[in-house]
Formats: structure tokens, sequence, C-alpha cells
């Protein structure tokens, strides 16, 4: 399984393709004996260039795409988020039928230079190749098009490691999430893209039992309640399912966030329903601001009081959630 980020390789338009292969053409400069032989090596070479040019290119594309199929899971959803994974499959399938096809054409025409007997035929048969071959390849612009915008969009991929047994923090804004993530990671945290978010998660890592763990945020994704989200929304924290190994949903007592105890406590509910089978753990953050009694862990991310242990908990679940899934994966 790919674990990876998913890049596809620089992609031209047909405009830049066809630009490209025929400055390569325009520099074959061949001789023969006789002035119908040059003639008929220059077309069979100057058909054979354009064709390998393009041919070679749309091949690289196809070859150099990571197949979706053997994506992990939480990258196969958002591949499928930011671009399509039948649109890819369909745009990657075009540019192979066009290289044969090209291909095709390249040779039906080599044959019939060589055959000809005529020498004003030769330019023409060699100016007809191209036609056709130019005209395939604008057939296919829309594809190469797609994987070029394709590309750009996947920019927006997080490159996070699915393997790596993952503590995913959810809770309403201004709890204290990034603070967790920083509070727990023994680094500073990166900042990641994610999909159809504005906001940038935060990633940090620790290491616990010499293995080691990652955090994450999850601002404008885990932080209101799911019933106000949409499809691609809703898709993009289904991804989330085969990324974390424990939640960790903070709630804030001290309500200084903004949000009602009751509202928070509704969407722990809502978070606990969506992610069924992976362990959460929830935890009552800014302990430092306010002393009270709970049956839930209190901790400060400000502070750092019970992050430790909070780390431990964690780690705990997640090792115990990661052997599950592997498994699982092996009984399959
Ligand atoms: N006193 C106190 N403030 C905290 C604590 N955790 C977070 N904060 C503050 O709460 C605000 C929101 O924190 P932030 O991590 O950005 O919340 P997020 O929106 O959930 O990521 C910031 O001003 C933090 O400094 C805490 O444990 N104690
Ligand atoms: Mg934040």
């Amino acid at each position: 399984m790919t674990t990876q980020m998913f890049r596809l390789p620089p992609v031209m338009t047909s405009d830049e393709l066809l630009d490209t292969a025929f400055r390569r053409v325009s520099k074959v400069s061949v001789r023969g004996r006789s002035k119908t032989e040059t003639a008929k090596r220059s077309s069979i070479k100057k058909i054979e260039v354009l064709n390998n040019v393009i041919v070679s290119a749309l091949t690289r594309y196809q070859k150099k795409s990571p197949s979706v199929d053997n994506l992990h899971p939480f990258y196969f959803e958002i591949v499928d988020i930011l671009v399509g994974r039948d649109d890819l499959k369909r745009s990657l399938g075009a540019l192979k039928w066009c290289a044969e096809k090209s291909s095709e054409i390249g040779r039906t025409y080599i044959k019939r230079v060589r055959r000809t007997k005529n020498h004003g035929e030769i330019e023409s048969l060699r100016k007809e190749a191209f036609g056709r071959i130019s005209s395939l390849l604008k057939q296919t612009s829309n594809s190469l098009d797609f994987l070029i915008d394709a590309k750009r969009r996947l920019r927006r991929m997080p490159s996070i490691d699915p393997e790596v047994p993952t503590i995913v923090i959810a809770g309403y804004p201004n709890v204290g999430k990034s603070l967790l993530v920083r509070a727990m990671s023994s680094g500073k945290p990166r900042v990641e893209n994610y999909p159809f978010t504005t906001k940038k998660v935060s990633l940090g890592h620790f290491d616990q039992d010499r293995t080691r763990f990652q955090v994450i945020d999850t601002p404008g994704l885990l932080d209101r309640e799911m019933d106000k989200r949409n499809v691609i929304e809703k898709q993009a924290i289904a991804a989330l399912r085969y990324l974390a190994h424990v939640i960790v949903f903070i709630l804030d007592a001290t309500e200084t966030c903004g949000y009602e105890v009751a509202k928070q406590e509704n969407l722990l509910r809502d978070v606990a329903e969506q992610f069924r089978d992976i362990p959460l753990v929830a935890v009552e953050n800014k302990s430092d601001l306010m002393k009270r009694d709970s049956p839930r862990m209190r901790i400060s991310a400000l502070t750092g009081d019970g992050v430790e242990e909070l780390r431990r908990v964690a780690a705990e679940a997640a090792i115990s959630r990661a052997l599950e899934v592997a498994r699982a994966q092996e009984s399959r």
C-alpha cells in the first residue's frame, strides 16, 4: 500500500506538447542517395519523431501517475474528494488510448510513404499524418487539462503518514485544540493543508514507549455539529476514520471558548457517533482557569497539567486500535 503523498507528474497541455514535438521535428535532417529517397527518409523520420515525442510524453504521464487503487484508504478518500477517482482514471485511460492510436497512425503512414512510387505524394502523406496525429492529440486536450488541474488541486493534500498511530483532536473552536497539539508534541507542530477547510491543521509528533505517534487537530472539520455540513465536508470527515486511531475530544467547561457546555456535549455525542469504532477520550481543558470535580480527565494545554497523562492514555488507545486495524487487514 502506498503511504506516500499522491503526486501527479508535470503535464503539458496539448498545445504545449504539439509545440515541443514540432520543434523536434524541425531539427530533423536526413539525406538519401536520390531526391526521392531523401524525401522519403526525411518524411519517415519526421513522422517518427512527432509520434515518439507525443507517445513518450503520454506514456510518461500515465506511468508516473500513482495508481489510485493502491492508495491508503485515507488518501484514496482525499483524492476522490479533490479530483474524483473515476475522472482521474478516465483521463489516464484517455492518454493510453491516444498514445496507442497515435502509434498506429504513425506506423500506417510510414508504411504508405515507404511504398509510394509517386514523389509528389510523399509530402502530402507526411502532412496528412501530422494532421491526424495533431487532431488526435487535440481530442485528448480535455484529459490533459484535467490532469493539470488535478495536480494543482492535489497540492491541498496533507502530508500525513497514515501508517503512524494517530491522535485526532476534536472540539469546538477556541477550546484549545491547537495549543494541545503543541503541548503534546516534542517539536513545533507542522502546519498542513486539509481539503475543504480553509483552516490549516496542526500536525505534531511525540515518542512514547519507543513508538512514534502523530497528533493532529481538526479546525473546520470536527468543530461543529454534523448536521450543519455539506456532503463534501462529510466526506472529508469520513476520511479521518482511516487516519484516527484515537480521538481526543476537548471540552471547555469554562466556556471562555464561547460555546455552552451543553452544546459541546452535543458535538461530543455527534463525534462519538460518527467514529463509533474508534476509541474516544473526552477531556476537560483549561483546568488552570477553573477548579471543579469531574469524572473526566482534566488538563491544561497552557500549563501542561495532565498532558503527560493524556499522552499515555491516548498512546495506549491508539496502539490497541492500530493492532485491531492490522488484524482486520490480515483476516481479509
Ligand atoms: N488558560 C488557558 N487558556 C487556554 C488553554 N488552552 C487553550 N487556551 C487558550 O484558548 C485560546 C484558544 O486556543 P486554541 O488552541 O487556538 O484553540 P482551538 O481553536 O481549539 O485550536 C487561546 O487563546 C489559548 O491560549 C488552557 O489550558 N488554559
Ligand atoms: Mg486551532
